[in-house]
């Protein structure tokens, strides 16, 4: 073997190891809500937060046609512990809240606005404030808290 080629294939070997580093502890997620098929869902059921990432970047976006209006059929992306989501949820259905339908006095720990179609907002969430949530008040969740919307639902996993 030259020594050209040996350099080469080192570094070849070098750029996969750091690729796979760089891929491994992704501090940012893209989140969409209102599916064709399913209006009322998001189009995942986790999102893994690793905790190397000292804040991660979560966009919620309404991919919702424009004929759902923020009104109608609104969505937006609150994160707390389990213990926490029924309280929220129902503080935050209150009429009087409406269109964005949400109590800042609840007690969640993030939340983005509530959109309309073709809308999306952005979340610089702390990891350490997940951590120390988690400890207090349960696993983690993200729902919507759009007045019947219960099903859209699904866990924050740390690792
Ligand atoms: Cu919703």
């Amino acid at each position: 073997m030259s020594n050209k080629i040996r350099l080469g294939s080192m570094l070849a070997g070098l750029i996969l190891i750091s690729g796979t580093a760089f891929a491994k502890d992704k501090c940012e997620t893209v989140v969409k809500a209102g599916l064709a098929k399913q209006p009322m869902a998001y189009d995942v059921k986790e999102i893994v937060i690793p905790k190397a990432c000292k804040t991660f970047t979560l966009t919620l976006m309404n991919t919702n046609m424009a004929a759902f209006t923020k009104a109608s059929m609104g969505h937006n992306l609150v994160i707390s512990g389990e213990k926490k989501v029924q309280d929220i949820i129902s503080k935050s259905s209150n009429p009087k809240l409406a269109p964005d339908y949400l109590d800042q006095k609840s007690g969640y720990l993030y939340a983005t606005k509530m959109l309309g179609p073709n809308e999306s907002d952005k979340l610089k969430i702390s990891t350490a404030k997940l951590i120390t949530t988690e400890k207090n008040d349960g696993n983690l969740v993200f729902y919507c808290t759009f007045p019947g919307h219960l099903m859209m639902k699904g866990k924050i996993i740390l690792k």
